[in-house]
């Protein structure tokens, strides 16, 4: 089961991507002097999807879609991303994530290999780390992680951008924007590659259909990131399919494969592959 948070394990907690560790042809992420560099950090806040987003990544990498192969190392960690996709097969969404969790995942890419540590953190633990500047331990944790960034999800629900009130907005475009200027800050000349993804667009492509793109919707919605965010690149994405049930409450339909979730990863990893600042 889920492998919580406990104190002392927090610096093993958050998305990354490790380095190379069987072949020649592995990619050993990059290294910016005292500070190494070597994880992909998933971040967002309370409700933006990274549960769901995570499960469905990890069944598609599971499957090997679109080439990209995934392995938990730990059974544990399979066994609570397929209990998670189980539970949306039959039609329940998975609750509010309480404590962060962490599997240890073998990515296969090509000739290369990685190892990817899939992070699942409460969005509560996102505000206090980057609106409210907090010292608790996983606020902590969370920065430190993010300072060792070798690439980053950045996870958006866009209902919520939409429409969400002030928190949601100062979530959205400060704490977004202060995490990614941090990365960026700490990376120094180092590129480190922003995936931005719209989450849960099987039920937000009107919000985003109403502004043009998905790159126009951010630029309309969350102006703040964009003015303080750097560089980033625009998914759009459907982690799980949904329909109404009886009482017209929506509800996961899994029969239906995920759209758009496995491009940002694979962007990443080839621009980390290319490692030239070039476009995938
Ligand atoms: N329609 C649709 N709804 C989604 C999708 N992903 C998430 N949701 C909805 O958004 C809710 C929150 O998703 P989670 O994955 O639990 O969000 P989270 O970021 O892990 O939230 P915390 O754990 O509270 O930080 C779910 O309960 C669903 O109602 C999606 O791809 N499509
Ligand atoms: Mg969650």
């Amino acid at each position: 089961m889920t492998q919580a948070f406990e104190s002392g394990e927090n610096m093993r907690l958050f998305a990354g991507a490790g380095q190379a560790q069987t072949d020649a042809a592995s990619q050993s992420l990059t290294d910016s002097g005292s500070q190494p560099r070597d994880r992909v950090v998933i971040l967002g806040r309370r409700g933006a999807g990274k549960t769901v987003y995570l499960a469905r990544l990890y069944e598609a990498l599971w499957q090997n879609r679109e080439g990209l192969l995934a392995r938990a190392m730990d059974g544990r960690a399979h066994q609570r991303f397929m209990e998670l996709v189980a539970m949306m097969e039959a039609g329940q969404w998975p609750e509010a994530t309480l404590a962060q969790s962490w599997s240890n995942l073998e990515i296969r890419y090509g000739a290369r290999q990685w190892m990817l540590w899939a992070l699942d953190y409460p969005g509560e633990v996102f505000r206090r780390a980057f609106v409210e500047n907090a010292q608790d331990e996983a606020a902590t944790a969370l920065r430190t992680h993010v300072d060792k960034a070798a690439a980053v999800l950045v996870l958006v629900d866009p209902v919520t951008a939409a429409r969400g009130g002030v928190e949601a907005t100062v979530d959205a475009e400060f704490g977004l924007s202060a995490a990614l200027r941090r990365v960026h800050t700490a990376a120094g000349s180092q590129e480190v590659p922003v995936a931005l993804v719209l989450t849960k667009c099987d039920i937000a492509l009107g919000h985003i259909r109403e502004v043009g793109t998905a790159r126009a919707f951010v630029d309309h919605h969350l102006p703040g990131l964009v003015r303080d965010g750097g560089d980033f690149r625009v998914f759009a994405a459907s982690a799980v399919r949904s329909r109404p049930d009886a009482l017209g409450q929506l509800r996961p339909a899994t029969d239906k494969d995920p759209l758009g979730i496995v491009e940002p990863l694979q962007w990443c990893l080839k621009r980390l592959a290319r490692g030239d600042g070039g476009d995938a």
